[in-house]
């Protein structure tokens, strides 16, 4: 049950060029992958950040994190906490919470393995077998810059059309039962105009859009009068949360976040301001799986919905996303994924989790149920090194083809 290793890998995967506020998905995104070795040979799995402040800190937290016992995760994290603080005294809280989760993740998987048991289990209990998942739109061009390549397999989407063809190929393809637009890109009535077409198109589906905070508090009530009836909710329409209050006020639709509420410290105030009507959980952001359980909690105690956020991930992710979003008593809509996205450069062994029916089976084997390919692990690894990429940079990629891009906001 004592942590022997801590094995952090940096890896790069291909990631198509998908439009948000903040630019375009450069060529590459970047993922952290954790092995943590437990005496008797035991390997625990997590999946996290590939940002090079984040692997940094994650490779050094091996030192204190060595002789832990795996089961005591409040030892771990405070060894994690250690470390970090040990770098620099003066070190984000957040960093801190991003560094320990998937190192929490891969105490549970260890402790799911040693048990024989499904990590859904350690956190209580999974209530339902497997989780639902919407299919994430994106705005995108058909290729990245520079390449003479063909268009890749999603080819482009610009305009409403563009999307529901994109959406016909999410639904054929993994047959999701709701749709998320990311927004932010085009002029608000564009894009208001590309969730009438979803609409339209595909009667009945649950929809939401996420202009990741670029409109301001008018445009924001304009849009959610526009679309009142048409969205299930409406995520992030603007920055900060007295901008969110105004917009809750009068949006007569609900209004839910990954950007204004990212941490404990700052539900307070958004049940006092009545800022959002929906958390979405994120693991990777939240400290963990067992926090992520806790959040659910804290949301069903003040009547506040929640579901789940995601960035570009791969498989050990989407693992853990499903065995914690099964262990949520409530969890009241479809949880977002870039799966799709990426998937096909996994470095699972194939067949234990994949998204079926618009949802995805929860693993029943020992922790995760989930085991590596070191080979592809190995492959991935080289792509990163080679690539020299320390961090995202949406903003700078779009730049190079609009040189006069900023990433404002409000823009909108
Ligand atoms: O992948 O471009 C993206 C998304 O915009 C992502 O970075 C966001 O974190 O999906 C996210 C969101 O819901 O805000
Ligand atoms: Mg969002």
């Amino acid at each position: 049950m004592i942590i022997q290793d801590l094995i952090v890998t940096p890896i790069a995967f291909p990631d198509p060029p998908l439009l948000n506020a903040a630019g375009v998905h450069e060529p590459l995104a970047l993922r952290s992958v954790v092995q943590l070795v437990v005496a008797g040979g035991v390997v625990g799995l997590g999946e996290g950040w590939g940002e090079r402040d984040v692997v940094e800190a994650m490779t050094c937290a091996r030192d204190e994190l060595v002789g832990q016992n795996v089961f005591d995760l409040a030892a771990v994290e405070a060894a994690v906490g250690r470390s970090i603080s040990a770098r620099d005294q003066g070190a984000d809280t957040r960093l801190q919470t991003i560094v320990f989760a998937p190192i929490e993740v891969a105490c549970h998987d260890a402790q799911g393995k040693i048990l024989g048991v499904p990590v859904s289990t350690l956190l209580g209990g999974a209530v339902r077998d497997s989780v639902d998942f919407s299919g994430y739109l994106f705005y995108k061009w058909d290729r990245h810059l520079g390449t003479a390549a063909a268009p890749d397999r999603w080819g482009a989407a610009l305009d409403p059309a563009g999307i529901v063809d994109q959406a016909r190929t999410m639904i054929d393809e993994f047959g999701f039962r709701s749709l998320k637009l990311k927004a932010g890109v085009f002029h608000p009535d564009e894009e208001a105009a590309a969730i009438e077409a979803l609409a339209e198109a595909f009667p009945g589906t649950p929809l939401r859009m996420d202009p990741n905070g670029v409109w301001s508090v008018e445009t924001s009530v304009a849009i959610a009068e526009r679309l009142r009836g048409t969205l299930q909710y409406l995520e992030d329409p603007t920055m900060g949360m007295a901008g969110m209050s105004a917009v809750a006020q009068d949006a007569g639709i609900p209004l839910a976040t990954n950007m204004c509420v990212v941490g404990f410290d700052q539900i307070a105030e958004a049940v006092r301001t009545d800022a959002v009507q929906i958390i979405l959980s994120d693991h990777h952001f939240w400290g963990g799986l067992r926090r992520t359980r806790e959040l659910g909690v804290i949301c069903e105690t003040f009547g506040l919905g929640l579901s789940m956020h995601s960035n570009s991930h791969l498989g050990i992710s989407l693992a853990a996303m499903t065995h914690v979003a099964a262990a949520m008593p409530r969890i009241d809509y479809a949880c977002d994924t870039h799966y799709p996205w990426n998937g096909e450069h996994d470095i699972l062994e194939p067949g234990a989790i994949e998204i079926r029916d618009g949802a995805v089976r929860v693993p029943t084997g020992p922790g995760l149920g989930v085991e590596l390919d070191e080979g592809r692990l190995g492959e991935l690894h080289a792509l990163y090194t080679a690539s020299g990429r320390t961090h995202r940079d949406d903003e700078a990629y779009m730049q190079a083809a609009q040189p006069d891009f900023v990433d404002v906001r409000p823009r909108f």
